[in-house]
C-alpha cells in the first residue's frame, strides 16, 4: 500500500521501518529534520507526504500534534483525497479524535483512532497490540499494516473508542506501578529485603504483568526510560480530562497525578515513569536496593 508515515519518534521510526520491511510503499515525514528511514521517501511537510497516500499513519507526541500535522499549514487536509484512510496510533484525547474524524468524513476521509502498547521493544519486533476505534470495513483494509506492525488488534469499537481504551489501560498501569511502588517503600522502610517481597509477589495473586516487567529494573534502580515519565504524566492529564467530560470522578489517579507533578518539577522527566519511586524512597528517607541491606 502507498503509505505516509508522520512522526519518526521512539515508537513511529520503528513502526516505519517495519512497514518498509513489509514491502509498502513508505513516504515520511518528522517535524525536526534529520530523521529517516532505510527505504523509504523524505517528505518536507505533512501535505507533501500525502499526496498520492491510500493512507496516512501518524505517530506523535499529543493532542496539539495532532491538529496541526492534519489541519495546519501545509497539513494532511491540503492533500486529502475521496477513499484515503488516517490512523492514529498517538496516544491522545478520545474527543479531540470524534472531531477530527467529523471533519474529514465530510470529505470522504476515514479515521481510524489506533493506539498500541508494546513499547519500545514491541515496535522494533512487530509485536504491537493495537485497540482500535472505526468502522469494521476501513480497519480491514488496514489489516496488511497492524500486521506488518503488530501481533494483535483489538476492535474497541466506533471512531474515539481505541483513545478511551488506551487511557483505561495506561490508568491501570499508573495505578499499579503505584502500588508496588508504596509497597517496596513501606517494606524496606519496616526491613523486609525487596527482593524477597518480589519473588512472595511472584508468587501469589499480587503479581502483575507491570511489576513482573518492572521490578527487575526497579530493583536495579535503572531508570533508563522504557516508557517515559512525561508521557505517562501526558497520559493521566489526558484521563483526567476524558474523565471531566463523561462527570467520572477517578481519586487515585488524581492522587498519582500530584506524584507526577512533583517528579516533574524534580527533573525526571525524561527518566522512566517507575522513576517516581525515588519520591517515596525521599519522603520515607530509604532507597530500595536489590542487594540485601
Ligand atoms: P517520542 O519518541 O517522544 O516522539 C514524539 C514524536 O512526535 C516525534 O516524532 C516528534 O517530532 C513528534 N512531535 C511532537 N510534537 C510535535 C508537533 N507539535 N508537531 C509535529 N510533530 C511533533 O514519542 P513516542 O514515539 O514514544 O510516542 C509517540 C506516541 O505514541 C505518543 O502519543 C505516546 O504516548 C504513544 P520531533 O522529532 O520532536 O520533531
Amino acid at each position: 500500500m502507498r503509505v505516509a508515515f508522520l512522526g519518526l519518534g521512539i515508537m513511529g521510526h520503528a513502526m516505519a521501518a517495519n512497514l518498509v520491511k513489509a514491502g509498502h510503499e513508505v513516504t515520511v515525514w518528522n517535524r525536526t529534520p534529520g530523521k529517516m528511514v532505510e527505504g523509504a521517501g523524505i517528505a518536507p511537510n505533512p501535505a507533501a507526504a500525502a499526496q498520492g497516500a491510500e493512507v496516512v499513519w501518524l505517530c506523535v507526541s499529543d493532542t496539539a500534534a495532532v491538529e496541526k500535522i492534519l489541519f495546519g499549514a501545509d497539513g494532511v487536509e491540503q492533500s486529502l483525497t475521496e477513499g484515503m484512510i488516517i490512523a492514529d496510533s498517538s496516544t491522545i484525547s478520545p474527543s479531540a479524535t470524534v472531531k477530527f474524524a467529523e471533519k474529514l468524513r465530510s470529505k470522504g476521509v476515514s479515521y481510524v483512532d489506533a493506539p498500541m502498547t508494546g513499547s519500545k521493544i514491541g515496535a522494533a519486533n512487530a509485536a504491537l497490540i493495537f485497540m482500535v476505534g472505526g468502522e469494521v470495513a476501513v480497519i480491514e483494509r488496514l489489516n496488511p499494516l497492524f500486521e506488518a506492525m503488530g501481533k494483535k488488534i483489538f476492535r474497541m469499537g466506533e471512531t474515539g473508542k481505541g483513545q478511551a481504551t488506551k487511557l483505561a489501560m495506561n490508568l491501570q498501569i499508573a495505578l499499579i506501578f503505584e502500588g508496588f511502588a508504596e509497597a517496596l517503600t513501606l517494606a524496606t522502610k519496616l526491613g523486609v529485603d525487596p527482593r524477597q517481597l518480589v519473588s512472595l509477589i511472584e508468587a501469589t495473586m499480587v503479581r502483575s504483568g507491570v511489576v513482573e516487567y518492572k521490578a527487575p529494573f526497579v530493583l536495579q534502580r535503572d531508570f533508563t526510560p522504557n516508557f517515559p515519565l512525561r508521557l505517562m504524566h501526558k497520559d493521566i492529564r489526558l484521563t483526567l480530562e476524558a474523565a471531566k467530560e463523561a462527570r467520572v470522578k477517578l481519586p487515585a489517579l488524581e492522587t498519582v497525578e500530584e506524584i507526577y507533578d512533583l517528579a516533574t518539577e524534580e527533573g525526571h522527566r525524561d527518566l522512566d515513569y517507575a522513576a517516581t519511586l525515588t519520591l517515596l524512597e525521599k519522603w520515607a528517607g530509604i532507597q530500595v536496593k536489590g542487594e540485601a541491606a
